[in-house]
């Protein structure tokens, strides 16, 4: 599908002139484009095609973000020498006075401020840019804990409802729309010998001893962007921000920070969650959230990333057996290929959990 993306970006009021656009990122949800701008002394952006199989309210997504982000650009103005247009998401307007626009094909786009000289890793390879990541994610939910009015819109209804995703699964397995269960035996009896023991964070939620907070929900360490000396700098990828455990966003980060390996690594044997990558991430996340977090919450931090690692794994063979209706997919089996790499790193999380405790133990 070929977009008109010069008229696209002139339907906002957005300084600068159009000059080229090209495919950017590499995220799974939207279709993102940076557009370079003629002037150089003026900002380029980054123009989103949102997806609307997704997100299937995006006027409440896009008000989410508007919240969100006018809280933390106040939060940071109070802040000496702070950069509101690198250390936030800035939302261009649209000329029809909403922060998004409709195409003809009904397709919803936005634009938003390309942040300068930031750094974006897939990989991590130092335990200082572990650090400054778990910082980054600290201070974003800090910023957002005293956000007034009432809760944000839940973009996607149970998101991380592990229970729900383990029903949806067990649908998915009995509907077998693409004919792939048959050779999935293995995969599938991973998921099963392990569901009791994942609910646990919301049993807790559900006796009250853990709260529910203004959590990110996706946290995944190229939607936490570090500046040019590899510093904190922005979280972005907003479109989940709502409420949550912060053991949602503590393991996704370290499901993607502290994986020696790529998410999608095809040789078994190159992935490993490090120990090291995992102890910088949490004394970076800790040395922010250390005084807010209740001690339950603390307690099974080092349970996140199991949950969150063994939560995507289901979601990517759960999108395989449906057909590949989710997920962005580079070749025909890609679905199949994500979730093996991820049940290895589960279980390599499983194989060093103790470790992984006392080191939070040590740093809370
Ligand atoms: P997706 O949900 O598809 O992951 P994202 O909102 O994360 O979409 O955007 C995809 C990619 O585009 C990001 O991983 C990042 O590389 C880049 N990106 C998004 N927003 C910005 C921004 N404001 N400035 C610079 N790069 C950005
Ligand atoms: C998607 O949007 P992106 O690419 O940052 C997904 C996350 C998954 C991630 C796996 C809205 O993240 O939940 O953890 O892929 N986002 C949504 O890589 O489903
Ligand atoms: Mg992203």
């Amino acid at each position: 599908m070929k977009h008109d993306l010069r008229k696209i970006f002139g339907s906002f009021l957005a300084d600068g002139s159009f000059l080229k656009a090209e495919t950017y990122g590499s995220g799974h949800i939207h279709d993102t484009f940076r557009i370079t701008t003629e002037e150089k002394e003026k900002d380029d952006y980054i123009l989103q095609r949102l997806n609307s199989n997704v997100f299937r309210r995006i006027p409440e997504l896009q008000e989410n973000i508007e919240r969100v982000t006018n809280h933390i650009r106040s939060k940071l103005a109070a802040i000496p020498g702070a950069d509101l247009k690198r250390e936030c998401i800035n939302m261009i307007p649209a000329k029809n006075g909403k922060s998004w626009i409709n195409d003809d094909e009904g397709n919803f786009w936005r634009l938003l401020v390309f942040i300068p000289d930031h750094r974006s890793y897939d990989i991590v390879d130092s335990r200082e840019k572990a650090k400054e990541g778990g910082r980054a994610v600290g201070r974003f939910q800090a910023m957002l804990a005293d956000m007034p009015g009432p809760p944000l819109h839940e973009t996607i209804p149970d998101f991380h409802n592990v229970e729900k995703r383990l029903e949806w699964f067990e649908d998915s397995v009995a509907l077998d729309k693409a004919g792939r269960v048959a050779g999935l035996k293995r995969e599938i009896e991973f998921f099963r010998e392990r569901a009791d023991k994942v609910t646990i964070i919301r049993k807790l939620g559900r006796e009250g001893r853990i709260p529910v907070r203004i959590t990110h929900n996706d946290t995944k360490f190229n939607n936490i962007l570090l500046d040019e000396n590899d510093k904190a700098l922005c979280i972005i990828d907003l479109d989940t921000v709502m409420p949550g455990y912060v053991h949602y966003d503590f393991g996704d980060a370290i499901r993607t920070a502290a994986n020696v390996a790529a998410e999608d690594e095809k040789d078994l044997s190159k992935i490993r969650m490090d120990i090291g990558l995992f102890g910088a991430y949490a004394e970076g996340y800790l040395s922010e959230t250390r005084e807010t977090l209740n001690s339950t919450e603390k307690e099974y931090l080092a349970f996140g990333p199991l949950l969150i690692t063994y939560e995507q794994a289901l979601r990517f063979l759960t999108d395989y057996i449906d057909g590949d209706v989710y997920y962005r997919i580079h070749h025909e089996h890609h679905n199949l290929q994500r979730t093996r790499a991820q049940i290895r790193l589960v279980e390599s999380m499983e194989e060093q959990y103790e470790r992984m405790q006392d080191i939070i133990a040590r740093l809370a």
